[in-house]
Order: structure tokens, then C-alpha cells, then sequence
């Protein structure tokens, strides 16, 4: 279909119903007889449960994990060997290790009558000691969140290069500590689960707010003991999940036992409370970045320290090891680094599970690697911009193995910078901060350049030691008897706009009008097996399988199309739904017609498979495609407040050829939206007790319309040359780089005073922090 396939800016088949207020999300289903559950919560970080009351006369409605017979203890395992496996129980047994972890679950015929009865549960609590503290986790002395451990390391990594002779020789040696705080995720939908059990499959039908429906269907009937034909995994319209919907939740287990207990449909509504407490906690990592250069600030080698806060348990199936393996193999980012020491630390504390967040551990990565660059930058005494060029793997090393394995398939890095430094018109930002502003406020520029790997496959999630590793991806794809085409997949698209960018895809190959192309996804009732949508996987994994199933389809196609026009079928092709011939042309629909209905006029010889093909498909090498983004900002500062205001944002992005440019432009401002969140509004603190201080949206921020510029986005294309097309995928692209590219251009501004920031939320009180002890130590000079 000329000019609706690959490349088209197509609008998102999916918004009309969005954007009409007809999606159907979890929320939205009440079958009759429904009940809806609410869970006894810890209000205390670590104690030891001594005992559990239940109402009088409502035994019967309230379920302590030794009432949840056959239930398993969800545990992740992993392959790595310092792994120490955490057993997180569904409902808290023996003792809690967080503030919100579930203890007993109440039903009622309404979400408020079960809330009731749950203030009516007592809890006999023994309180001990919480370790509400990555650092201080590993203090001698301080309390075990698991006894059996013998610490809180929950994993450790280490690769040892030999430093000191590098250092040795060095002429620079630049030391950077950074934060990033603990976060939530924050979708507009949070968690929601309906289970029933149908009586004529025998079957639980879940519906469930995921991103994974096939990795919850094997989560459900393994922690149920069931078979997984018993479980049949939809997830409707779901609101966003950003990494949160990827990993089985405890509550998501215990409705469906009770569903399959009571025979009757149980809900479960995740509120933002419990959201923001609970369960959806993300990021929090700790660098101590120590970088050796020579006199330009080129990098000879990175010693780097990280401690990644993991919380009480290890979700499943990613495990807690999902950010330590990140961060230490893609700290390096985009940079040459010829000599590279990491030991990470994954520490256990009283806090709730981390689960993977936007980008997973490279928004923390991208932060310390690029606040170094800046910190070498201010050593050697040269421009930021430059020692980066300096240090970026240049388009004449491509592809290029780094020093951590990771095989940069193709790109410009150097070219993707020095565009950002011309769109943000860095040399008038420079000349601008030579004179006072007129209001007082300070102007910095900053910058930071990340690779993201994406669609990272079988070898990096084997070696990564989870327990299920994504294979093949498949697709399905049927010609309708209406010449229509349907598609299948097993990825679930959650806001991504898959079903506009999988038929783009098909249309691109068969030339159906993608109007007349409708994606199904995420019900493992109707798909293929898949693990699922994440890691920026989806399009380059599913659409590659797309793609293969429909040249297939194509082919067979066209076999029967040459037959009903008695022509050759070297002597035939497709355009506009239609086979083509010499003289004369056949609709697909007519193609669609013989095989169902007539097929009495089909060539002796017609493959069986008819007009239906599923196959799969996976990159080769299979260790991911690297898409890559250079971020350029600017901010004005009040050094009296601490205000920090972005006046503009750049963005030059590569995601190699993109399938739909404006879905792409639309992942980028909603990522770097997030990412801004992450850089100067988000954090769920904890105070020394472990109670998180951030419980509701008065004080845990958003970034707000008024919040975010109007980014401005270019790009580059650097298409791959392993994947279908040369797709990259580039989902969580966006959120990386703000972190650091607004750290940068704080400092920046702040460098007149001599301050430095180097945490994330930057608030005002961080930065206005950061004056008044530069201040302190100029007058203390
Ligand atoms: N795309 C494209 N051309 C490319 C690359 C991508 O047109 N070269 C389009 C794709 O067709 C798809 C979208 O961009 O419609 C994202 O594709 P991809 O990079 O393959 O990412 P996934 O579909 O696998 O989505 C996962 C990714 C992740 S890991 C997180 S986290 C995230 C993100 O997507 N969560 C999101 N973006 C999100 N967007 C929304 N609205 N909601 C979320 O929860
Ligand atoms: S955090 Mo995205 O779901 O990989």
C-alpha cells in the first residue's frame, strides 16, 4: 500500500477508541457476581509477625497465606553464582520486610466493603531493626533482612582489569559519587486483575494489567500448581506499564486462587497509594565512578563501585539481578574504554521489590558515566562537548565490540552530539552566559550521548542467568476470506501503538490498506507464545516475525493468484492488495475467496498451509540492536530559590529505520517527559525506619504539562544490518538521558558559584543545598 507501510507518520489505529473514551481497561469489567479484594498491609518495615486475628464470623473472607492452599512461595531464581535466592511470599508469612507487603487478603461484594474488613484484621507485630539503606546495609552489625544470607548482599558482580598500571601513567584521575533516587513508575492505569474460572474449559480466565501474558500464564500455574492449559492470561487496554506490568505481582496469584477457589470472579484495583508504597518501586542505584585520563581527558581506563537498593525480595521471573547486570555491562555507554574495573553490590533492604523501570539501569548508567565526562571536562579545563567527542566511538570503529561485549551494530555517535550541539545552539548559549541575565538567574547547557541496547535476545538473558529466556519471537498471519488480513502476536502493546506498527509492517510486505489489517494481541488464548513486550524488544522481535510470516504469505499469495490468471508466477507481483500480471490482475479478496469458499479453483499443487502462516524470527547475532540518542538542554537557575526551569530540550535520536516516525517522535517526549521526572520531581524517600514519606500525589511529584519544553527531536538513521528492514527498537530511549543531560546543564549554570549537584530528584532544596555549601566553603577558606 504505497505510502501506508514502513515510514509512513500513519495515525494510531488504536487512539480512536482511546481518544473516544471506549478503551477497556481491568477497571472497566465488573462480571456479575464479581467480588473485589483488599489486602492487610505492613505498616511497619521489619517485624515478626506474631499473630494474626481475623474478624469474628468473617473467616471465611479473609485468606493468610495458610489459607491459600497449594500456593508456592514466588521465588526467581537465577544461574548467576553469588545469587542468593529471596522467597517472597504471596502473603506475608513468619515476618514482613516492608511497609505495604501484603499479609491477608479481605473480600467483599464491593472494593469499600473489603477495605472494611480489612481494618478490622489485627496484626501482633514484633518490631525489628529495618535497613531502610543500601550503604548502610552493608555496615557491619546492620540487621539481615533474610537471617539464612548471612548479609544483605544480594548479588555481587565483579570484572577486575588491571588498574594501577593505567593509573600509573595517567595524568588525570577524576573521582564522581552519584544517586539516583528510588522512584515509581506512576502509569495512568496502575495494577488490576480479574479472575474467573470458566467451568467449560476448565479454566482460570485472568484478566490482568501486563505486559506479559504468556511470562503470567507460566507465573499463575506454576505458584497455583495448576496446568498451565488451566490458565488462559488477557490482558485488555492497559494503561501503560513501563516496566512494572513485566514481573508477576504477589496479589495476582492470591485473586486467582480465590477465584479458583470460590468459582466465583474476584478483582483486585491496585489504588495510588498502594501504587506509590507497595509494590511499583524502581531505580535507586549508587556510583562511585573513578576515571583515569590523560591530559585531554581522553579515558584510559573506569574503576566504578555500584550498589543498586533491590528491596525485601527478587521479583519474578527478572530477578533482582536485571539492574546490577546492566549497570556494570552498560556503564561504559557509548564511550571507548580501554581499561574497566566494576564491582557491583545488589543490596537487600526493607523497602518494596525493585522492579524494572524505563530503561532499566541505563538512566543511572547514563547519569554517572556522563556527569564523569563533565567532571574530566572541568579537571582537564576543556569544553564538556569536546572531551565527549573525545571519548565517543567513532563511526569509522563500527560496529565495534566494547570493552564490556556489547556489539554496537551501527551508528555515528560523534555526528549524533555535534548535531544536539548545533540544534541547541550550544556557541550562543556560551556567548549568552558571558553577560548577566536581566532576572538574576543562572543559564547552563548540558549534554549527554547513551546507547540503548534493545531487543537484546536469547545469548544476554542466558547469560544473565534468568529464568525465562526470550527464544523466537512468532507471529500469525491469515489472509481473510474478505481479503482482509489478521495478525497475531504475542507481544502486548500498552501504549506503544503496536497495532498501527505491526500492520505498517504486514502492509508494508503483503500491500493490504493497514485499515483493513487488525493486530491481535496479548491473550494467550489466540497468540503465539511470546515472553512478552519489553526491553524495547517488540518491534524489532514481533515485526521481524511479521515480516517473515508475511513473505511467506505473499508467496503463496502469489502462487494462487498466477494460477487463476494462467500466467507464470515469475511473471507476477503485489501491489495495492492485488496480485499483479502481465495483462491483468486479481484482488486478494478473490485469492481469499477460493481458498475458503472455492477451492475447486485452487492449483493442484496449493501449499496446505493455505493462506495462514505462523513462523518465527530472530535477529542474528541475537545480542540486541543498539539504538542511540545524543540529549542537548538548557535551563535558567534562580541561585536564590533553587528553581531550576528547562528553556529547551534537543533531542537527536537513531533508532536505524523507523516503522512509524511519529510513534517513534511520541515514545521519545513521553520518555523524556519521565526522564525530566526522574531528573528533577520524583522520589518515594524512605526515612531511617523505612516508612516511605512520598504516599500520595501531594507529595510524590509528576512532571507537569507546564513542567516539560517543547522538545524538539531530530534524527538520524542508522539502520541495522541484522534486523528485518533495519529496525531498532527505542522505547525506553527517551528516559535515559534526561537524568544526566539536566545534571549537566545545572552544573553548568552552577559553576560560577562553585557548586555541584549530584542526586537525583534535583529539587530546589538539593540545589539551593549545593549553593550554601559552596558558600560555606568559600568563606571557610
Ligand atoms: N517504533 C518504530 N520504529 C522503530 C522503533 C520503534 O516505529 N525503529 C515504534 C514501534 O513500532 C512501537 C514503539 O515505537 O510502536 C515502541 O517500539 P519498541 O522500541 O519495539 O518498544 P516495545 O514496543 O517493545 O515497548 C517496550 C518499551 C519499554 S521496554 C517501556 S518500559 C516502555 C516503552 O516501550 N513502556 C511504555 N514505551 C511505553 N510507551 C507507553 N505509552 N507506555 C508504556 O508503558
Ligand atoms: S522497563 Mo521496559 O518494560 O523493559
Amino acid at each position: 500500500m504505497a505510502g501506508k507501510g514502513i515510514g509512513a507518520r500513519l495515525l494510531r489505529k488504536e487512539d480512536d477508541r482511546h481518544l473516544h473514551g471506549r478503551g477497556r481497561f481491568v477497571g472497566d469489567m465488573a462480571p456479575s457476581g464479581m467480588k473485589e479484594v483488599a489486602f492487610v498491609r505492613s505498616p511497619v518495615a521489619h517485624a515478626r509477625i506474631r499473630r494474626i486475628v481475623k474478624p469474628e464470623g468473617a473467616e471465611d473472607r479473609v485468606f493468610t497465606l495458610d489459607d491459600l492452599t497449594g500456593v508456592k512461595l514466588i521465588r526467581a531464581n537465577s544461574k548467576l553464582p553469588t545469587y542468593k535466592p529471596s522467597d517472597y511470599p504471596v502473603l506475608a508469612t513468619g515476618k514482613v520486610r516492608f511497609v505495604g507487603e501484603p499479609i491477608a487478603m479481605c473480600v467483599g461484594d464491593t472494593r469499600a466493603e473489603a477495605e472494611d474488613l480489612a481494618q478490622e484484621v489485627v496484626v501482633d507485630f514484633e518490631d525489628l531493626p529495618p535497613v531502610a539503606d543500601m550503604l548502610k546495609a552493608r555496615e557491619p552489625g546492620a540487621a539481615l533482612v533474610h537471617e539464612q544470607w548471612g548479609s544483605n548482599i544480594a548479588l555481587e558482580t565483579w570484572r577486575d582489569d588491571d588498574i594501577d598500571a593505567v593509573a600509573a601513567k595517567a595524568a588525570f584521575k577524576v573521582t564522581q559519587e552519584c544517586r539516583m533516587a528510588r522512584q515509581a513508575m506512576v502509569p495512568m492505569e496502575g495494577k488490576g486483575v480479574l479472575a474467573e474460572w470458566d467451568e467449560r474449559q476448565g479454566q482460570l480466565i485472568v484478566h490482568t494489567s501486563t505486559q506479559v501474558p504468556h511470562l503470567i500464564r507460566s507465573g499463575l500455574a506454576e505458584h497455583l500448581g495448576i496446568e498451565e492449559r488451566q490458565v488462559r492470561v488477557i490482558a485488555p487496554d492497559v494503561g501503560g506499564g513501563f516496566g512494572f506490568k513485566c514481573v508477576l505481582q504477589p496479589e495476582e496469584v492470591a485473586v486467582c486462587w480465590l477465584a479458583r477457589k470460590t468459582r466465583s470472579p474476584i478483582r483486585y484495583l491496585e489504588d495510588r497509594r498502594e501504587h506509590l508504597t507497595a509494590a511499583a518501586n524502581a531505580r535507586e542505584h549508587h556510583y562511585t565512578v573513578t576515571a583515569y585520563t590523560d591530559q585531554r581527558g581522553k579515558i584510559l581506563a573506569i574503576d566504578a563501585v555500584v550498589h543498586v537498593d533491590v528491596g525485601a525480595y527478587s521479583v519474578w521471573p527478572f530477578t533482582s539481578c536485571l539492574e546490577a547486570a546492566q549497570a556494570g555491562g552498560n556503564l561504559p555507554g557509548p564511550y571507548i574504554i580501554p581499561t574497566y574495573r566494576v564491582h557491583t553490590y545488589t543490596m537487600a533492604t526493607n523497602k518494596p521489590p525493585l522492579s524494572p523501570y524505563r530503561g532499566v539501569a541505563r538512566p543511572s548508567v547514563c547519569f554517572a558515566m556522563d556527569l564523569t565526562i563533565d567532571a574530566i571536562a572541568r579537571a582537564v579545563g576543556r569544553e564538556p562537548y569536546e572531551v565527549r567527542l573525545e571519548n565517543l566511538v567513532p563511526a569509522s570503529a563500527m560496529p565495534y565490540t566494547n570493552i564490556t561485549k556489547k556489539f554496537f551494530d551501527s551508528g555515528d555517535y560523534p555526528e549524533s552530539l555535534k548535531r544536539a550541539a548545533k540544534l541547541i545552539g550550544f556557541e550562543a548559549i556560551r556567548e549568552r552566559q558571558k553577560k548577566p541575565e536581566r532576572d538574576g538567574r543562572l543559564i547552563g547547557v548540558g549534554f549527554a550521548t547513551y546507547t540503548e541496547q534493545t531487543a537484546h535476545g536469547t545469548s544476554v538473558f542466558s547469560a544473565w542467568g534468568i529464568p525465562l529466556v526470550p527464544g523466537y519471537e512468532q507471529a500469525m498471519v491469515r489472509l481473510m476470506p474478505d481479503g482482509g488480513l489478521e495478525v497475531r502476536v504475542g507481544v502486548q502493546s500498552h501504549g506503544q501503538g503496536m497495532e498501527t506498527t505491526l500492520a505498517q509492517i504486514a502492509s508494508e510486505v503483503l500491500t493490504i490498506d493497514p485499515a483493513h489489517i487488525s493486530v491481535t494481541h496479548g491473550d494467550t488464548g489466540l497468540t503465539p507464545f511470546s515472553t512478552g513486550t519489553y526491553a524495547s524488544r517488540s518491534i524489532v522481535m514481533a515485526g521481524g516475525a511479521v515480516s517473515r510470516a508475511s513473505k511467506i504469505l505473499v508467496e503463496r499469495i502469489m502462487r494462487i493468484g498466477a494460477h487463476l490468471m494462467q500466467v507464470g508466477q515469475a511473471d507476477v507481483r503485489v501491489a495495492d492488495g492485488r496480485v499483479v500480471g502481465p495483462k491483468s490482475s486479481v484482488d486478494f479478496r478473490e485469492i481469499g475467496r477460493v481458498w475458503y469458499k472455492n477451492p475447486e479453483e485452487l492449483p493442484a499443487n496449493v501449499d496446505l498451509g493455505g493462506v495462514e502462516v505462523t513462523t518465527g524470527y530472530r535477529p542474528n547475532p541475537d545480542t540486541g540492536t543498539f539504538a542511540y540518542s545524543s540529549h542537548a538542554v538548557v535551563v535558567a537557575l534562580d541561585p536564590d530559590t533553587g528553581v531550576v526551569e528547562l528553556l529547551d530540550y534537543v533531542v537527536v535520536e537513531d533508532c536505524g529505520t523507523m516503522v512509524n516516525p511519529m510513534i517513534v517522535d511520541g515514545q521519545t517526549y513521553g520518555g523524556v517527559a519521565q526522564g525530566i521526572g526522574t531528573a528533577l520531581y520524583e522520589e518515594v524517600p524512605y526515612d531511617s525506619e523505612g516508612q516511605p514519606l512520598a504516599s500520595t500525589f501531594l507529595d510524590y511529584l509528576l512532571p507537569g504539562a507546564t513542567d516539560v519544553p517543547s522538545i524538539r527531536i531530530d534524527h538520524t538513521v542508522s539502520p541495522s544490518p541484522h534486523t528485518e528492514f533495519g529496525i531498532k527498537g527505542m522505547g525506553e530511549g527517551g528516559a535515559i538521558a534526561p537524568p544526566a543531560s539536566i545534571a549537566n546543564a545545572i552544573n553548568d549554570a552552577l559553576r560560577p558559584l562553585g557548586a555541584e549537584v549530584n542526586r537525583t530528584p534535583m529539587t530546589p532544596k538539593r540545589v539551593l543545598a549545593a549553593i550554601l555549601a559552596a558558600k560555606a566553603r568559600k568563606s571557610a577558606a
